[in-house]
């Protein structure tokens, strides 16, 4: 495997950065966010892992000692009750609205950038194989206008050994792979039959971010540590382009809402940010109004009027 390609970040132009997105499909920008930003996450998260039992006592939580006996991994129940407190941290949205990143994301997506407001976090045990993400293009999941950018952030130094994401390079230029859905949780390109120039890898380091365009194919190194390794990834485009509104609102039958997620917060200030963008959404409401009457299923009708019902 090739290492990644990388920029420091005191050395990112514009040029540079949209160069590295048009021929290799990413680019690893190395020192962007500073170590207290990404710290505080680190702490506020492996406090409620902590609280979980996911953490080996008598270790101080930030070193993330995984508790073999708590395993687990989506869609567990167990550990989508853990999950949803890790979601509601103001510090876990906060950090992709650091004003470094979004100087960089403003370089390829222009002046008016809105950041998808779910970012995923990614809470991962060691030695699982089952938990392990496997190759696709994210543009599969999110729908939308294929150009915008996914931003992978880990909390901490995450050697290979901890299993950092792995990029595909060139992948990006031929258009949608065929995913794998059936039998599959999650759906994945399998394996082998994913078009591009070379796997890129190696270690990634807090402060660093991994940027790549929604349609570069990517996958996790298996955790071999003894550590959870954690981390969100999050999604950047021009506000002017089309969004899906799944990306916006919770389509699922778990409950979550924004009040919900909410809740805890100290500051307003990112709480429903994107209501005052210039947003276009496709299928409109009034698409999804007669979706949540027609879709063929009847999962799929009451998806579509969850998604009606949150959006004003
Ligand atoms: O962190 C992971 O394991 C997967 C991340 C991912 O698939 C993404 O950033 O889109």
């Amino acid at each position: 495997m090739k290492a990644f390609y990388e920029i420091q970040a005191r050395d990112l132009t514009p040029e540079s950065l949209r160069s590295a997105m048009d021929s290799r499909g990413y680019a690893l920008i190395r020192g962007l966010l500073p170590l207290d930003a990404v710290s505080t996450v680190l702490g506020d998260v492996t406090e409620v892992l902590s609280s979980a039992g996911w953490l080996i006592d008598g270790h101080d939580p930030v070193e993330r000692r995984a508790n073999p006996s708590a395993a687990c991994g989506d869609p567990d129940p167990r550990f989508k009750k853990v999950y949803q407190r890790v979601f509601n941290l103001e510090s876990f949205h906060a950090l992709p609205h650091h004003p470094a990143l979004r100087a960089v994301m403003e370089m390829l997506s222009g002046d008016i950038v809105l950041v998808h407001p779910k970012p995923i976090g990614r809470l991962i045990f060691p030695h699982c194989e089952r938990l392990v993400t496997h190759a696709h293009q994210d543009y599969e999941f999110m729908g939308g206008d294929p150009e915008f950018f996914t931003v992978w952030i880990p909390f901490h130094d995450c050697p290979v050994e901890v299993g950092p994401l792995q990029i595909l390079e060139g992948s990006h230029r031929f258009g949608i792979q065929p995913h794998q859905r059936e039998g599959l949780h999650v759906p994945e390109i399998p394996a082998g039959s994913e078009i591009g120039s070379g796997w890129a890898g190696g270690p990634v380091y807090a402060g660093d971010v991994l940027i790549f365009h929604s349609l570069t194919v990517h996958a996790a190194a298996p955790n071999l540590s003894h550590q959870l390794r954690l981390s969100l990834d999050c999604r950047f485009q021009d506000a002017r382009r089309v969004l899906h509104p799944s990306n916006l609102v919770f389509a699922g039958e778990s409950g979550k809402s924004w009040e919900k997620t909410y809740a805890g917060w100290r500051s307003d200030k990112l709480k429903y940010y994107w209501k005052i963008l210039p947003l276009t959404l496709k299928p409109t409401k009034a698409d999804l109004i007669q979706l949540a009457e027609t879709a063929e299923t009847p999962e799929a009708r009451a998806r579509y009027f969850r998604m009606v019902s949150q959006i004003d």
